[in-house]
């Protein structure tokens, strides 16, 4: 099947990077977006993202005259639906025995619900928003088919889950291998016809809602592995070891890859998806849903650690490095970093958080402050929360020119104990026992 001219529905970290490539591969494409400020940006020729390299890509694809930016789908030979799928904040769902965040699936129906009236015979659509098991046949294919067309007969339908790492989007785009699920073998075909255009790396056809479970599959195995090394940190600080030289030694035999402790997990993908398991099947997912409560569960942990550390939190002087949910990046949604904030706060500590990365950042109930200077210049202690590169490389004599604290609690093991203890510091590492 051959493209001349493509809709990309959304226009976010996926949908902005992937209409544009389409573009600079001699696609004519038509991006479209609900959010009047994100295709007004656009048309000034700027972007509303942050990843690099994607700027100089999207001008030269509006430039090309290839990418145009519209209200509404028209006529394509294929549409992509690249819409966010987050959970509904308030509105939780329960069932055996088990309390959990519901798929908030509007933005995939609207978005479906806007190709109807252009869909035409021999058209594909594909759906790459990370969504529940069983979206595409029992959602997606349904609206569509309110065009009076038959998915899989008249029309090809396809999944095909964006898998990209924030920061390497271009790259990885191109480069990673990519499932495309079909409703139907031919549905899978024309999927993979479309993404050979730009997509370097393997190509492998499945059924539709194969392709939702591997995507689902990938992000809770990391959860579930990040919740064994979250609760070893707390089995360690019980029995008096240090997780860090436990895990370093365990991960020496060839079977074994312990992941990192921490004081959470965030982002919008891995603390997401393995949601879309527990809510589409409450009674088969115990072991997912007990990570999820591990790993939610971190930041009361760092919070008892930063209460035992200081004796008590009342009315105490914190300097919390970092936000983010990750080191190295300015995203900070479902930070569990901003989370171990709250609760100290809440607990009557007094914490100045800064987050190099998102200087200016504004959350509601925290104080953020735009340099580390101005964050611990009054502290009683230090917080360091993400493993960013330039807290990392902050040496125990940089700082205490900085600040009177002389106690730091370091819950990624950013730091070297030795050194800040040598330099005068009283220090406490989360997973390690104390005395
Ligand atoms: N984390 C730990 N310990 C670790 C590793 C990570 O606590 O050993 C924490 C991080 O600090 C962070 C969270 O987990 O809070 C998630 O970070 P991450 O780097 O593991 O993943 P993401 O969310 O940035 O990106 C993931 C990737 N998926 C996998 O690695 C399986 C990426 O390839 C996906 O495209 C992305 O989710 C997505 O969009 O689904």
């Amino acid at each position: 099947m051959t493209f001349d001219k493509i809709c990309v529905l959304g226009l976010g970290y996926i949908g902005l990077p992937t209409a544009s490539t389409f573009a600079t591969h001699g696609v004519e494409v038509v991006g479209v977006d609900v959010n009047p400020q994100v295709l007004a940006t656009l048309r000034r020729g700027e972007i509303h993202i942050h990843e690099p390299g994607l700027q100089a890509v999207v001008q030269s694809a509006l430039q090309s005259g290839r990418l145009r930016v519209a209200e509404q789908p028209e006529t394509a030979d294929a549409f992509i639906i690249a819409v966010p799928t987050p959970f509904y904040e308030e509105a939780w769902g329960e069932a055996h025995g088990k309390r959990f965040k519901k798929a908030d699936m509007r933005a995939v129906q609207a978005a479906a619900e806007a190709i109807v009236p252009v869909l035409q015979p021999g058209n594909l659509v594909v759906l790459e928003s990370t969504s529940p098991p069983q979206t595409t046949a029992r959602l997606v294919a349904p609206i569509l088919e309110r065009s009076g067309l038959k998915a899989g007969e008249d029309f090809y339908l396809a999944y095909s889950p964006e898998r990209v790492l924030p920061g390497q989007i271009l790259r990885e785009l191109v480069e990673n291998a990519r499932v495309i699920g079909g409703l139907t073998p031919e549905s899978a075909a024309a999927g993979r016809d479309l993404y050979r255009i730009f997509v370097k790396g393997e190509i492998i056809t499945t059924d539709a809602t194969t392709a939702e479970m591997v995507k689902i599959m990938e992000n809770t195995y990391r959860d579930v592995n990040i919740a064994i090394a979250n609760e070893f940190s707390r089995l360690a600080a019980y029995f008096g070891v240090d997780v860090w030289q436990a895990i370093e030694i365990a991960n020496l035999h060839p079977r074994v890859q312990i992941l990192r402790p921490g004081p959470g997990v965030g982002g919008h993908c891995i603390s997401v998806d393995p949601w879309f398991f527990v809510e589409g099947a409450p009674h088969l997912a115990d072991l997912i849903y007990t990570a999820r409560q591990v790993n939610d569960g971190q930041p009361h942990f760092v919070r008892e650690l930063t209460q035992r550390a200081l004796g008590g939190l009342e009315g105490r002087r914190i300097a919390a490095l970092g936000l983010a949910y990750k080191p190295d990046v300015d995203d900070l949604r479902e930070s569990p970093a901003v989370e171990v904030v709250r609760l100290l706060q809440e607990a009557g500590a007094q914490v100045l958080a800064y987050e190099p990365f998102a200087p200016q950042a504004l959350l509601p109930g925290l104080t953020t402050v735009p340099s580390l200077d101005a964050a611990v210049e009054k502290a009683e202690a230090v917080l360091l929360l993400v493993n960013h590169t330039v807290f990392h490389t902050l040496t125990p004599q940089a700082l205490s020119q900085k600040t009177p604290a002389r106690l730091v609690v370091d819950t990624v093991n950013g730091w070297s104990g030795y050194d800040w203890q040598e330099a005068g510091f009283s220090y406490h590492r989360l997973g390690v026992g104390m005395e």
